[in-house]
């Protein structure tokens, strides 16, 4: 999607730290990170929110965990442990209307988040 700016991440017409790709999705280290390890695993396809999950997109959800759980291993987050979070519109706090899940680790999550 031509505004967007994971889109545009996605197709490298701006820089990120990319870590991790494949057919399906690409991960990248987050510009303000809230944890020593903080990346963005990011579906290809432009998805906007959550809400717009479906029969046919919905492996990407699936395989984004998996990429995760292999990042998490990578990055030596795996034995403390680590976090994924989706952040669902404006009230669940999403900025970047392309769906993306955060990996964080590195540190102790406390939890409620805020
Ligand atoms: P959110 O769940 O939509 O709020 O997360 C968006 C994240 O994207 C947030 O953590 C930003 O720091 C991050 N980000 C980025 O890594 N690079 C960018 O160019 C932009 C946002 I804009």
């Amino acid at each position: 999607m031509a505004d967007c700016i994971f889109c545009k991440i996605i197709n490298k017409e701006i820089p990120s730290n990319i870590v991790y790709e494949d057919d399906l999705v690409v991960a990248f280290r987050d510009i303000n990170p809230q944890a020593p390890v903080h990346i963005l695993i990011v579906p290809k396809e432009h998805i906007p929110t959550l809400l717009d999950l479906n029969e046919d997109n919905k492996h990407l959800v699936s395989h984004a965990y998996m990429v995760a759980k292999e990042l998490a291993k990578k990055e030596g987050i795996d034995e403390k442990g680590y976090r994924i979070i989706s952040n669902c519109g404006n009230d669940g706090g999403q900025t970047v209307y392309h769906i993306h899940f955060h990996l964080l680790g590195g540190r102790f999550m406390t939890w409620p988040p805020g």
